[in-house]
């Protein structure tokens, strides 16, 4: 089945994420430049859209997705041929499912705490994703035997956490510069034709 999408997109944001995502799944889609200089994202009509004023979201036959985890998904199983995500109901799909809600609920917060200087909280059993250290201990072990989060299969789990993670190294988060583990990675996915397609 055939969809119309609008992407609404700025290059510099995790929108370039979903720009990825959308090279890879082989959608057809229409992008709307989103400048938050001219408050873009401020105005009645896209705050009726979104109201948090932010992007990525798509707009598929009218319905609204936000939250760059939740779009990946989504199109991921909107797009099956591209196969990037494995079947549902099986312990892969368990996996992959483990890394995409890892990325939005332990990844992004940990990373975002990095790079605004955050001092780590004592009472790291509070929070969700423990602590920047842990929660980079965690990516490093599900990296270590295999090419992807999966193993030897590529999903849209990396196209999430590896733009996460290269977008943290981008902004100087030191212990992912160090990281050789991590840099291999994200050169790897950073390799990818639709990931190049978004540069051009
Ligand atoms: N929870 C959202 C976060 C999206 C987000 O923070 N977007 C930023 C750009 S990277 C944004 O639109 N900021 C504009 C603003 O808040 O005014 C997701 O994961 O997609």
């Amino acid at each position: 089945m055939s969809h119309k999408i609008v992407f609404y997109h700025n290059p510099k944001s995790r929108a370039a994420i979903v720009h990825w995502m959308l090279e890879e799944a082989g959608a057809d889609y229409e992008t709307r430049l989103v400048d938050f200089q001219k408050g873009d994202n401020r105005t009645p009509e896209f705050l009726a859209l979104n109201p948090m004023g932010k992007i990525p979201m798509i707009v598929v036959d009218g319905t609204v997705i936000t939250e760059a985890p939740a779009i990946i998904a989504w199109l991921a199983d909107a797009y099956p041929a591209a196969g990037l995500a494995p079947e549902v109901g099986s312990l892969q799909r368990g996996l992959y499912y483990r890394w995409l809600f890892f990325g939005g609920s332990c990844i992004e917060p940990a990373l975002v705490d990095q790079m605004l200087h955050r001092p780590p909280v004592e009472q790291k059993s509070a929070l969700g994703w423990g602590s920047f250290d842990d929660v980079l201990d965690t990516v490093e072990a599900g990296l270590r035997a295999a090419p992807w989060l999966l193993g030897e299969r590529f999903s849209a789990a990396d196209v999430y956490i590896g733009a996460e993670l290269g977008w943290a190294g981008h902004f100087g988060v030191q212990r992912i510069k160090d990281s050789q583990l991590i840099d291999d990675y994200v050169t790897r996915c950073r390799q990818r034709p639709a990931y190049l397609r978004t540069l051009v």
